[in-house]
């Protein structure tokens, strides 16, 4: 769907993460395996970071069309109490005969009943990604909506922070440029360690504003504090519906490593502009 071009694909094992040009905005674009153990592992947390997602099924496979609707449900249901968000539904394998019609696969799924949930934006067309028919028609809405909703949304963080309950700093990415303003690093650190020993009794969800310029976002569970630090006008909704997705990960995962990288993508870093500590551990 990136290129454009059909090129008799391999299963997908796990997610594979691509960039993708669509019109003139960069997109970060995760393909997620369809197989069992995908979907009942890694599936949320990718569609929860989303802005939507593409729902690919096969058209002419009529014995996993219940199995199909099941997944697009519970995928819908992830995103709807979020904000606005999109969903481009791809009847696939138009070009074989046996391909189910539109009318069919919007009444095996349910489709009409998305008119009821009022943040979703979607639209159903059969395609081939074979021939390419109708690709450019799905490109071309995915472009105008997508464009729209990346206006709204953008935020560069220039901090975040994961520390221990008690304030302890346990891995930390900074933009470079904050490195020079030792009083914008240091208010960080102490509102963090402060809220974590005064504020943060239960858990929850603070916004902070620091300065005309910076405003920064504490969220805890039981265990951690996250932090981050955007621009005034940037969208906090956005800042803490990532952070949300960042505790999840951390929830499952140890590594500290591949939280990085995936901070790092949630929040679309450049990671070049950007400096990462997790040498806090050790310490502690
Ligand atoms: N005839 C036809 N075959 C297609 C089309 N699109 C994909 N295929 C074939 O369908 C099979 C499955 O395609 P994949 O892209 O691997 O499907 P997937 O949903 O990504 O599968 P996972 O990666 O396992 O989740 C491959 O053999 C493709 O060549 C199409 O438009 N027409
Ligand atoms: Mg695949």
């Amino acid at each position: 769907m990136i290129t454009g071009e059909f090129s008799d694909p391999t299963p997908t094992l796990g997610v594979n993460f691509e960039k993708a040009r669509i019109g003139d905005a960069q997109f970060d674009v995760f393909d997620l395996g369809g197989h069992e153990v995908y979907r009942q592992t890694i599936w949320e947390n990718y569609i929860k970071l989303s802005y939507g997602f593409i729902f690919v099924v096969d058209s002419t496979d009529k014995t996993s069309i219940h199995q199909a609707k099941e997944e697009f449900w519970k995928s819908v249901d992830i995103k709807e109490s979020d904000d606005e968000f999109l969903i481009l539904f791809l009847c696939n394998k138009s070009d074989l005969k046996e391909s189910m019609d539109l009318e069919t696969m919007v009444k095996e799924l349910d489709l009409y009943k998305l008119a009821k949930i009022p943040n979703a934006s979607y639209q159903f067309f059969k395609v081939s990604l074979k021939t390419g028919e109708n690709y450019h028609y799905a490109m071309d809405w995915l472009h105008n909506k997508t464009s729209k909703l990346i206006e709204k949304r953008e935020i560069n963080p220039l901090m975040f922070l994961i520390a221990q309950r008690e304030g302890l700093p346990i891995l930390s990415i900074d933009r470079t440029e904050v490195q020079h303003d030792p009083y914008l690093i240091s208010g960080f650190l102490s509102a963090v360690k402060g809220f974590a020993t005064e504020v943060f009794r239960e858990e929850g969800v603070l916004q902070f504003i620091m300065s005309d310029k910076h405003k920064y976002i504490i969220s805890a569970t039981e265990k951690s504090i996250y932090a981050t630090l955007i621009g005034i006008n940037e969208s906090q909704e956005e800042a803490r519906r990532i952070m949300d997705v960042i505790k999840e990960f951390h929830e499952e995962t140890k590594d500290y490593e591949s939280l990085e990288i995936f901070v790092a993508r949630a929040f679309k870093l450049d990671m070049q502009k950007y400096i990462v500590n997790r040498e806090y551990e050790q310490e502690a």
